[in-house]
């Protein structure tokens, strides 16, 4: 497992950057690039368990482990396999895209989220017979 890692850049241009959140003890995205075009994508991806996913305004946590950042224009969190669970309670990304990907997922999207978009997509069962549900 690695350790807490920093990763600064402050160049124009678009960046992606996927951080496999299981494999960290923590860390900071720090992306400050400001062309009018530069979209910065940093993507954080769940564990193959269930987890707890939390979304900050400027943080993607699983459980008590943090991961910030700052500066990214899309923000995408994958759950990948298990049954997980996603609060979002803000982020300063001006996309929030989710995706529980396989088992049966729960999407908490809180009041005050300032995000201009956020987008769902998901696979799987649906986690109650609740026709509200979002598998
Ligand atoms: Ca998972
Ligand atoms: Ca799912």
């Amino acid at each position: 497992m690695v350790d807490r890692f920093g990763y600064h850049r402050r160049c124009e241009g678009s960046d992606q950057l996927t951080i496999n959140i299981g494999t960290v003890t923590g860390g900071t995205i720090d992306d400050t690039g400001s062309g009018v075009d530069d979209i910065d994508v940093f993507t954080v991806i769940g564990t193959a368990a269930s987890n707890s996913l939390s979304v900050y305004t400027d943080g993607v946590a699983l459980g008590t482990k943090v991961i910030e950042y700052t500066g990214n224009e899309v923000l995408r969190v994958t759950g990948m396999g298990g049954n997980d669970t996603f609060s979002v309670y803000d982020t300063s990304a001006g996309t929030l895209i989710l995706d529980g990907n396989v088992g049966s997922d729960t999407f908490d999207i809180y009041t005050g989220v300032s995000a201009n978009e956020i987008y769902i997509h998901d696979t799987g069962p649906y986690p109650s017979q609740e026709p509200t549900g979002i598998n």
